[in-house]
C-alpha cells in the first residue's frame, strides 16, 4: 500500500511538473503558434456524463461557477477519500464563497460505481458534491481531457476484484470552464482555500 501510495504521489508530481513545464513554455512563447492562437486551456474540456440523480451533465452546465474536479473510484482505500476530504475541508474553510465552487468527483470505475454507489459515496463529503459517471468511453474521454492517467491493476481472476492506479490531482477550473491551476495530492486544505480566495 505504501509503495502504491508513493507511486501515485510520484505520478502526481510528474504530471504537475509536466503541466508546469507546459505553462512555462506557453509563457515564454516557445510552444507552437497553434497553442497561442487557440487560447484553449491545456487541461479540461468538454464532457458529457451522468450525475448521481441520473441527470445528464456536460461541462457547459458548470459555466458561471468554479469547479474543483477530482477523478477517482469509490473502492479506493486511501487516496480518494483522503483527497475528497481535503477538498471538503477547503470549501468548508472558504465559508459563503464556497457557493461559487462546485466540487466534482468523476469515477474512473463506472463498472462498479453505479449511479447509486456514487450517490452514496459523495454524501460523505462536502454538501453539493456532484458525482459523475458514464460509459467507459465517456470516462476515458473526460480523463483524457484532464490528462488523468489510470489503469486497473491487481486483478483477481477468481473474485474479479481489482484496484485502479490513478493520478490524484485536484483541478481548479474557472467560471469560464478554463483551467486555472491544480493541487497535488497532499496539498493542505488551508493552502487550497488560500488559492481559491485569490480567484473568488
Ligand atoms: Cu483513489
Amino acid at each position: 500500500m505504501r509503495g502504491r501510495l508513493l507511486t501515485v504521489i510520484l505520478a502526481g508530481f510528474l504530471i504537475g511538473a509536466l503541466v508546469g513545464v507546459g505553462a512555462l513554455l506557453l509563457t515564454r512563447g516557445v510552444s507552437g503558434p497553434s497553442v497561442e492562437t487557440s487560447g484553449k486551456a491545456l487541461i479540461g474540456g468538454p464532457f458529457t456524463l451522468t450525475d448521481q440523480t441520473g441527470k445528464t451533465v456536460t461541462d457547459q452546465d458548470f459555466r458561471g461557477r468554479y469547479m474543483l474536479v477530482f477523478f477517482g473510484f469509490t473502492h479506493c482505500p486511501d487516496i480518494c477519500p483522503a483527497e475528497l476530504q481535503v477538498m471538503s475541508a477547503a470549501l468548508d474553510e472558504l465559508g459563503p464563497k464556497a457557493a461559487q465552487v462546485v466540487p466534482v468527483f468523476i469515477t474512473l470505475d463506472p463498472e462498479r460505481d453505479t449511479q447509486a454507489v456514487v450517490g452514496e459515496y459523495v454524501k460523505n463529503f462536502a454538501p453539493g458534491f456532484v458525482g459523475l459517471r458514464g460509459s467507459p468511453e465517456a470516462i476515458a474521454e473526460a480523463a483524457k481531457a484532464y490528462r488523468v492517467a489510470y489503469s486497473k491493476f491487481q486483478e483477481d481472476k477468481t473474485t474479479g476484484d481489482y484496484s485502479i492506479d490513478h493520478s490524484a490531482l485536484v483541478y481548479f477550473m474557472g467560471s469560464d470552464g478554463n483551467y486555472i491551476t491544480h493541487f497535488a495530492y497532499g496539498t493542505p486544505a488551508a493552502k487550497i482555500t488560500e488559492t481559491l480566495r485569490r480567484y473568488l
